[in-house]
């Protein structure tokens, strides 16, 4: 069996009031990959700026965190081969305008500040955001029962 990264992914509120939910999930479950965490919260003030710390100097801070605490998300754990760099790939670049159709971004936005979706952009920071949104005991450790086809 493959040894399977995990990632964290989030869908914004903006994916959650455009009733994206279904659709993303179903691309990464489609995939192969597996959906190990998953909740829907509405983000804290305190959170949203732990999250996007690496932005806190950014003049688009203050209106992202205000953004991700705007309403309801849905966060995940997302395990699979390479899964980071993939599910990276799956959501399409930051501006919509230069996503390729085919990616989350590409076929569901237009604006950068409303780009639908979340992902962690290495294996450090999916280890901090996953230990940011979710305790070890809501990780739930299983096997696909299609997994043998996957790897
Ligand atoms: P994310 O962290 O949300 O998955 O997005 P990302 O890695 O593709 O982009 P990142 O550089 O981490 O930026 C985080 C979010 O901040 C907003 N942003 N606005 N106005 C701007 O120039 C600007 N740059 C970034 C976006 O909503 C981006 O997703
Ligand atoms: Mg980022």
């Amino acid at each position: 069996m493959a040894e399977l990264e995990r990632t964290f992914v989030m869908v914004k509120p903006d994916g959650v009031q455009r009733g994206l939910v279904g659709e993303i999930i179903s691309r990464f479950e489609r995939r192969g990959l597996k959906i190990a965490a998953m909740k829907m919260l509405v983000v804290s003030d305190e959170l949203a700026k732990q999250h996007y710390a690496e932005h806190a100097s950014k003049p688009f801070f203050p209106g992202l965190v205000g953004f991700i605490k705007s309403g309801p998300v849905v966060a995940m754990v997302v395990e699979g081969k390479n899964v980071v760099p993939l599910v990276r790939s799956m959501l399409g670049a930051t501006n919509p305008a230069n996503s390729n159709p085919g990616t989350i971004r590409g076929d569901f936005a237009l604006d950068t500040g409303r780009n639908v979706i979340h992902a962690s952009d290495s294996p450090e920071s999916a280890k901090r955001e996953i230990s940011l949104y979710f305790n070890t005991s809501e990780i739930a450790t299983y096997s696909r029962i299609d997994e043998q086809w996957l790897y």
